[in-house]
C-alpha cells in the first residue's frame, strides 16, 4: 500500500480579524503575552518557575535566538516574551505517545497543519512508520539504533545526508559530526545554509572570519547603529534594550526595511516598571522605507555621497590612515563606487535624495558605527554581496577593530553559530579535518559533501537514501515544498532526533524512524551525574546550558547520548569509548579542546560564570595575512515583467520559524490568520483588489511556474511594488534553484510573484 499523503499543508483559514498596526514594542501586552502562553501550555506556577532560570548565569540558555546575556541580569528573569514562548512550546503538557500515533494515520496528519501538529505535544517514545504501513508504530530503543545502522552501512557514505538544526548544543554537535566523519561524508547539511550562509561566506572572504565582530559593549558605546533587514521586536527582543543604552548614551539608530516593524520604532522595557510609565523608548532616528533588496544600492549611494563629499572638501571621515594600513583593494573599490549608476540605485532603493542624504549626513559625521542585520540582507541571490557591501562601508569609516564600531549579523537559532565551530559544515577546511585525523587517527573525508539545497537535489535524482536530521523541520523550512516532499519520498529511510510533531515526520522516506530527545529545559542525569551542554551566542561567547525540569517522559533520551548509541551500532569495536563520552560530558569537552582552537582548558572555562570569549580576528583586527578586503559588487540584476511583484516571506510575532505558536501577528495588528499577503495600497488598487479579497500568488522563474491558492489581501505599510507573505506558508513559492551566489542561500525574500484574485 501506498500513502497518498497531502504534501502542501492544508490551505483552510482560521478567521481573520484586522487591527492597528501597533508603533511601540514589548511593555505590559508582552509581560501579559509571556504568562497567557506558559499558562495555557504549562500551568501559571510551573511556568513562572522556568521563566526565572532563564539566561540567568548557570541557568537554562533560552532556546529563543542567539542573542547575548547582558553582564547584569534582571532579577525577574533575563527573558523576553518571545523567550517565554519558546520555552512553553517545549515545556507543554500535551504529549503525542504510542496512543495518538495508534488513532491517528500519517495520510490523516497530512491534513494537519503545522500549528495543529506542533500543538499535538511532545513526543514520548521513539516510533517506526514501516514500509507502506498507515500508522506510526512503538520500536524499542535499541532495534531502532540498529534499524539506521543497517541501512547505512548499506550504502555508499555518501548515500546518506545528516541535517542540523541550530539548537542542538555543541557536544552534541561535536559528536554527531565525528560519527558521520567516521562514516566517510561531509554531507552536514544545516539550517545556517538557509539562514547567515551569505554573512559567514561574505565576512571570512573580507575580514577573515564568517563571524561579527562587535560585544554587547559596542552596541552600549555606538554613535550610530544601521539596523538592516531585521525585525528585532520579534526575532530578538533582547536586542532592543541593547539599542535602547545605545540611544541612552546619545546614539543615533538608522533603520533600514520594507516594513515599519513595532520594535524599531519604539521600545518599551518590559523588565523595567518606570519604562513602562513613561511609554518607552524612540528608537530608530531615520527610517528608510526601502524596497526589497534595494539595499545594495543604497549602501553605494550613502559611499558614493562620501566620496563626492570629501572630493567637495568637507570632512566626513573617510579613514585614509585605516584604510592605507590594514586593506587591500581600495583603488578599484573606490573606481567602482565612483562609477556607480545612481539613477538605478534610486530605483532599486525606492528611496528619495532627501532620504539618502539624511543618512549620509549621520554616517559622515560619526566614527564609532555599527551595522546589524538579519534575514533581509542574507536571503537574496546577492545576499554575499550585501554582506560585503557592508563591510566596504565600515571599512571606509575605519568601523572595525574599535570599540563602539564593527560587524553584527544577528543570528537565528541559539547555537547555530557553534554548531559550525562544532565542525557542522559540508565544506569544512582542510586544518579542521587535519586536526580530526591526528587526533582520532582515521582519515576523515576530503570531498565536501551536500549542502541544504544540494541534498534536496540530490534526493530528488535518487542519490540518497538515508535522511537523518538532528532537530529541525527539513520539510517545511526548505524552498520549493512540492518538490522538497517528493524528493524526500524517494529516499529509503528517514530519521527525526526531535522533541515535538512536526511536518517532516509526516513526509518522510519509505521508512522512517522518531527518536525523541530531552529538551534544553530538562534535567539531563547521566550516570548518576547532572549534565550540561554549551552553546556560543551571537557575539561568540561559549557558556553553559543547564536544564532542570523533569523530562517530558521517562522513555526519552539526551542527544548526546542519542549519537553515542547509535555510533556504537555503528562502529561496535568503538562502543566503550562512544559509552563513555555519553555518560560524561566533560570527556567530550576533552575532545573538543584537544580538536578546536579557542577551547583550552574548556571544562574550567565553561564553568566561569557567564562564560568566555572565543577569538575573533575581526574584533583584534588581524584579518586575512594582515589585510581586510574590499570588494567590488555589482548591483542585482533583475528585471520585472509587467505586472509582476517582489515578494519576501517572514516570521509572524507568533511563530519560531516552523513551530507556530499562535495565529496572531499582534505588531503588525493581524489576528487569528497566516494565510495572508501583505500588499501596498496603490498594488492593490491597480489589481482591483480590496482588502480580505481572496488571491492566488504565482512565482515565475525560470520557465516554471510555483503556485499558492487561498491568500487573503491586507492592505499594509509596505514599500510599494513590494509584498510580503508568512515562512513556511508561501515556501511552496521559492524556486529551488533560485539561491544565493557563493552562498547557495535559497532567496526566501526575492520572490518575483503575480497576484491574481481567485
Ligand atoms: N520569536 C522568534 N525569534 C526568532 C525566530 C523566530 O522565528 N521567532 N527565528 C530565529 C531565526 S532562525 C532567525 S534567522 C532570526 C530571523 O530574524 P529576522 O531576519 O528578523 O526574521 P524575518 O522575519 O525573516 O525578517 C526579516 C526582516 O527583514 C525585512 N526585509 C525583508 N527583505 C528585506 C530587504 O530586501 N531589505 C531590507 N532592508 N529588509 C528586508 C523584513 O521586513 C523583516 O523585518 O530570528 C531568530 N529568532
Ligand atoms: N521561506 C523561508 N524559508 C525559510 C526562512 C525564511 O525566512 N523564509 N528562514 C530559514 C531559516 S533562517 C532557518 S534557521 C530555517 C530553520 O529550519 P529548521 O531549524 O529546520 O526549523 P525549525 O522550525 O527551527 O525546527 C523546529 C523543530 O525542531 C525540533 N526541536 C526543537 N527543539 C529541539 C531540540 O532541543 N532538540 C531536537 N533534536 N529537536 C528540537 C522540533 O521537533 C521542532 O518541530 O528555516 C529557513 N527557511
Ligand atoms: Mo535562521
Amino acid at each position: 500500500m501506498t500513502r497518498k499523503l497531502q504534501l502542501l499543508a492544508p490551505s483552510k483559514h482560521t478567521g481573520i480579524k484586522l487591527g492597528k498596526l501597533k508603533t511601540s514594542a514589548a511593555g505590559f501586552p508582552a509581560v501579559s503575552s509571556s504568562i497567557a502562553h506558559l499558562s495555557k501550555e504549562l500551568g501559571l506556577f510551573q511556568g513562572l518557575k522556568i521563566m526565572a532560570k532563564v539566561n540567568q548565569k548557570g541557568g537554562i540558555d533560552c532556546p529563543g535566538c542567539a542573542w547575548p546575556d547582558p553582564a547584569h541580569r534582571s532579577k525577574l528573569g533575563e527573558y523576553c516574551e518571545n523567550g517565554a514562548k519558546a520555552i512553553a512550546e517545549e515545556a507543554t503538557t500535551a504529549r503525542v505517545s504510542p496512543d495518538f500515533f495508534s488513532k491517528h494515520s500519517v495520510e490523516e496528519l497530512s491534513t494537519w497543519s503545522d500549528y495543529e501538529l506542533g500543538k499535538a505535544g511532545r513526543i514520548t517514545h521513539p516510533m517506526m512508520l514501516r514500509k507502506g504501513a498507515s500508522h506510526y508504530e512503538s520500536i524499542s530503543w535499541d532495534d531502532a539504533f540498529e534499524h539506521i545502522s543497517q541501512k547505512i552501512k548499506k550504502h555508499a557514505p555518501n548515500e546518506s545526508v545528516f541535517y542540523t538544526s541550530g539548537r542542538t548544543g555543541n557536544e552534541t554537535a561535536f559528536l554527531y559530526q565525528l560519527m558521520v566523519r567516521k562514516l566517510g561524508t561531509n554531507n552536514l547539511p544545516d539550517c545556517s545554509n538557509m539562514c547567515h550562509e551569505s554573512s559567514g561566506v561574505g565576512l571570512g572572504e573580507t575580514l577573515g572570519v564568517g563571524k561579527g565582530s562587535v560585544t554587547l559593549r559596542d552596541l552600549y558605546e555606538a554613535e550610530v547603529i544601521m539596523v538592516m533587514g531585521q525585525n528585532p521586536g520579534t526575532n530578538h527582543p533582547r536586542m532592543l534594550s541593547a539599542l535602547q543604552k545605545c540611544k541612552q548614551n546619545g546614539g543615533k539608530i538608522i533603520h533600514v526595511n520594507p516594513l515599519p516593524e513595532a520594535g524599531t520604532t519604539k521600545f518599551i522595557d518590559p523588565q523595567s516598571p518606570l519604562e513602562i510609565l513613561k511609554g518607552g523608548t524612540k528608537i530608530a532616528d531615520l527610517f528608510l522605507q526601502v524596497k526589497i533588496n534595494g539595499d545594495l544600492g543604497l549602501l553605494k549611494l550613502i559611499m558614493k555621497g562620501l566620496l563626492e563629499r570629501e572630493d567637495a572638501g568637507e570632512d566626513v571621515g573617510i579613514d585614509h590612515d585605516f584604510i592605507q594600513k590594514n586593506t587591500e583593494n581600495v583603488a578599484a573599490f573606490f573606481a567602482d563606487i565612483r562609477e556607480t549608476d545612481e539613477a538605478k540605485c534610486y530605483e532599486q532603493s525606492g528611496l528619495s535624495m532627501e532620504e539618502v542624504d539624511a543618512c549620509i549626513e549621520l554616517i559622515a559625521k560619526h566614527q564609532k558605527i555599527i551595522i546589524c542585520w538579519a534575514m533581509g540582507i542574507t536571503q537574496h541571490r546577492n545576499g554575499v554581496a550585501n554582506v560585503q557591501e557592508i563591510v566596504n562601508l565600515l571599512l571606509m569609516k575605519g568601523a572595525i577593530a574599535k570599540p563602539g564600531a564593527g560587524t553584527c549579523p544577528v543570528r537565528g537559532h541559539s547555537n547555530v553559530q557553534g554548531d559550525r565551530t562544532m565542525g557542522i559544515y559540508e565544506k569544512p577546511s582542510k586544518s579542521f579535518l587535519e586536526s580530526l585525523k591526528k587526533h582520532f587517527k582515521f582519515n576523515p573525508p576530503q570531498e565536501h559533501g551536500y549542502d541544504v539545497v544540494d541534498s534536496i537535489s540530490a534526493m530528488n535524482e535518487g542519490k540518497v537514501k538515508v535522511f537523518m536530521a538532528m532537530g529541525g523541520n527539513f520539510i517545511s523550512a526548505t524552498p520549493d515544498s512540492e518538490l522538497t516532499a517528493k524528493a524526500m519520498q524517494k529516499v529509503e529511510l528517514s530519521v527525526q532526533i526531535s522533541t515535538k510533531l512536526n511536518r517532516s515526520h509526516i513526509i518522510t522516506g519509505d521508512e522512517a524512524i522518531i527518536l525523541p530527545c530531552k529538551s534544553r529545559v530538562e534535567l539531563d542525569e547521566q550516570g548518576g551525574v547532572v549534565q550540561f551542554q554549551s552553546v556560543e551566542n551571537s557575539m561568540g561567547v561559549v557558556h553553559r546550558s543547564k536544564g532542570s525540569f523533569a523530562p517530558a517522559s521517562e522513555a526519552l533520551k539526551s542527544e548526546v547520548r542519542i549519537v553515542c548509541e547509535l555510533s556504537s551500532a555503528l562502529f561496535p569495536e568503538e562502543k566503550e569509548q562512544w559509552m563513555n563520552w555519553a555518560r560524561d560530558y566533560n570527556l567530550v569537552r576533552d575532545e573538543i579542546e584537544a580538536t578546536i582552537p579557542g577551547f583550552t582548558d574548556f571544562n574550567r572555562r565553561v564553568r566561569i560564570s557567564g562564560g568566555f570569549d572565543l577569538p575573533n580576528v575581526a574584533r583584534e583586527g588581524l584579518f586575512i595575512e594582515g589585510k581586510a578586503k574590499f570588494t567590488v559588487n555589482a548591483l542585482p540584476d533583475y528585471h520585472l515583467s509587467e505586472g509582476q511583484l517582489i515578494m519576501m516571506t517572514i516570521r509572524s510575532h507568533d511563530q519560531y520559524n516552523t513551530t507556530i505558536y499562535g495565529l496572531d501577528d499582534r505588531y503588525r495588528g493581524i489576528y487569528n490568520e497566516r494565510r495572508v499577503i501583505l500588499m501596498h495600497r496603490d498594488d492593490m488598487k491597480e489589481r482591483g483588489l480590496q482588502t480580505k479579497d481572496i488571491v492566488s500568488i504565482y512565482s515565475d522563474f525560470l520557465g516554471e511556474r510555483r503556485s499558492v491558492h487561498e491568500f487573503i489581501v491586507v492592505d499594509f505599510d509596505i514599500a510599494k511594488g513590494c509584498c510580503a507573505t508568512y515562512f513556511p506558508e508561501a515556501n511552496a513559492l521559492v524556486p529551488l534553484k533560485s539561491v544565493a551566489k557563493k552562498s547557495n542561500t535559497p532567496a526566501s525574500k526575492f520572490i518575483e510573484v503575480v497576484v491574481e484574485k481567485a
